[in-house]
């Protein structure tokens, strides 16, 4: 990464934090194969995904911010295929099946194709990198992601000069995804994300397999995840199953839903407020009545230096 911070003594504590618990529950995890997040176990994962997300993995990007306890991390989630409540996505995901697990490529690229997940990993170092996470509706966390560029993924299927936008698509699985199977589904399904080919190809965009150490909880987007960090949650894409790449901006959910609410770019900007409510500041979790904790929205999240070149000349109000 070009713009990788060198490490400080702040910046490897939470590491150190994970490497000893690991060391602590070292024995178990091996016996069990279960990934325990807070205490709590969740769905098995694949055994090379496990390994692969226990080698040792470097930081690259980190912030001196606290980090967001893993318990509110996993517990506080959107992911409206598992229901519309912040706790449905825990509740509804535990039987979900992250594996096997492939994607699908196709559109303008000379490799397009299905690959077995375990293909497509097998090739990429996992880093860590913590990210503050800020959603539309005006909440924030900060996370240690553990996963690699999308730009590593993305140049192995040799996109072509016609590939100006590149879509994501989330699993369609009625049968795991409750609110897919509701009469009245709370948004048009399967969920669709994209982004425009510089900002997907940007260092920081994140393709996340992992947080905290540990293996992608279900309710986190298991198996694979999309994290772009200076922009709105909803861009940062879940389960994603299909890769296409287009010369047209491609639809995207929340903008199909509410298009004078959700734009395409969905840049995080304290300075455009959401029609319904202001985003000059954020309640960063975790946040209560007694102690709301609200602080300042910075400028794409606070990573302008890193990427606010990618909209020079743009109306940031026109191109929300
Ligand atoms: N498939 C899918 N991806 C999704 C969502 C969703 O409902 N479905 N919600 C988005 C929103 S609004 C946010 S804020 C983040 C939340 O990620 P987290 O639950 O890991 O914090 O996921 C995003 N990705
Ligand atoms: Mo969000």
């Amino acid at each position: 990464m070009s713009k990788s911070k060198r490490l400080t003594e702040n910046d490897v504590t939470p590491r150190d934090i994970y490497v000893n618990r690991r060391r602590f529950l070292g024995g178990s995890v091996a016996l069990v194969g279960a990934a325990t997040i807070g205490g709590e176990a969740f769905a098995t994962p694949a055994d090379w995904m496990l390994q692969k997300v226990k080698q040792d993995w470097p930081q690259t990007v980190s912030t001196d911010e606290r980090l967001t306890p893993e318990y509110d991390a996993t517990h506080y989630n959107n992911y409206y295929e598992f229901g519309v409540g912040k706790d449905d996505p825990v509740r509804n995901s535990q039987d979900f099946r992250p594996d096997p697990w492939s994607v699908t490529v196709s559109g303008a690229c000379n490799n397009p194709g299905t690959y077995a997940l375990e293909d497509l990993l097998q090739t990429q170092n996992l880093e860590e990198r913590i990210y503050r996470l800020r959603c539309v509706e005006a909440w924030s966390m900060v996370i240690p992601w553990l996963g690699f560029s999308l730009a590593d993924m993305l140049q192995r299927f040799e996109p072509t000069s016609d590939a100006k936008y590149v879509a994501f698509e989330t699993l369609m699985d009625p049968d795991q995804y409750p609110n897919q199977r509701s009469f009245r589904p709370a948004i048009p399904y399967p969920y669709l994300e994209g982004l425009r080919m510089d900002e997907a190809m940007h260092p920081l965009t994140l393709m996340a397999v992992g947080m905290y150490g540990e293996v992608l909880p279900n309710q986190n987007g298991a198996p694979l995840r999309l994290v772009v960090p200076w922009k709105y949650g909803f861009k940062s894409i879940k389960a994603i199953v299909r890769i296409h790449f287009t010369a047209d901006e491609p639809p995207t959910t929340w903008n199909i839903a509410a298009p004078r609410e959700y734009g395409f770019y969905a840049n995080v900007n304290p300075n455009v407020n959401h029609p319904r409510w202001s985003q000059a500041t954020e309640r960063r979790l975790p946040s209560s009545f007694l102690s709301p904790n609200v602080i300042d929205t910075q400028m794409f999240n606070g990573y302008a230096e890193e990427v606010a070149q990618l909209y020079t000349g743009m109306d940031l109000r026109r191109y929300y």
